[in-house]
């Protein structure tokens, strides 16, 4: 039977987040974060919704197009004593190709567009991985992402490239048959 564990995290801001982790009898490490959970910088701002998870999510406020204002930033810790490819996925709301993605980078790693369209659009939440931007952010390949993270904290920023864009959940798994899904 799977159970979580919720470990509290004092941010420097002050604020405590939750982590939620797995520790069932799988091998592998899941790590759940609330977009929402640690800072909201705006033009970012945190939105109330019952069919998001924690019943809030995160959305560029900014207006649509391009944009460059904004982030949200979330810390998290990765166990074990290697380093080993851990890919992400995002829960997101991708309506229209006018807010469909983001800038993302973990640590100081490059940034890069994270596309939220690349499983299609829908006027419902979905699960999408973070891909590799090299298809000009036309949400043509779906393949995830490896992000090589070793062991010890880590920070995700998401930053804005889009207006519009809204993620409610992410989950780094270095389980790289998982496939995210309510
Ligand atoms: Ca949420």
């Amino acid at each position: 039977m799977r159970g979580v564990a919720f470990v509290v995290v004092v941010a420097a801001c002050g604020r405590a987040r939750f982590e939620e982790r797995t520790f069932d009898a799988s091998p592998f490490e899941h790590i759940a974060l609330e977009a929402e959970g640690g800072q909201v910088l705006p033009d970012f701002g945190i939105v109330t919704d019952p069919a998001a998870s924690g019943g809030q999510y995160v959305m560029d406020m900014a207006s649509l197009g391009l944009t460059g204002h904004g982030a949200a930033i979330v810390t998290f810790e990765v166990g074990g004593a290697d380093t080993r490819p851990f890919h992400l996925w995002g829960r997101v709301l991708a309506t229209d190709p006018a807010g469909d993605s983001f800038v993302f980078a973990i640590d100081s790693q490059p940034m890069q567009a994270f596309h939220t369209c690349v499983n299609g659009y829908s006027p419902t939440w979905q699960w999408v991985p973070l891909t590799p931007d090299h298809d000009g952010g036309m949400c043509l390949d779906s393949t995830a992402l490896e992000l090589a993270l070793a062991p010890g904290p880590h920070t995700v920023v998401l930053s804005s490239r889009e207006g519009g864009s809204s993620i409610d959940r992410m989950i780094l798994t270095d389980d790289l048959a998982y496939v995210a899904a309510d």
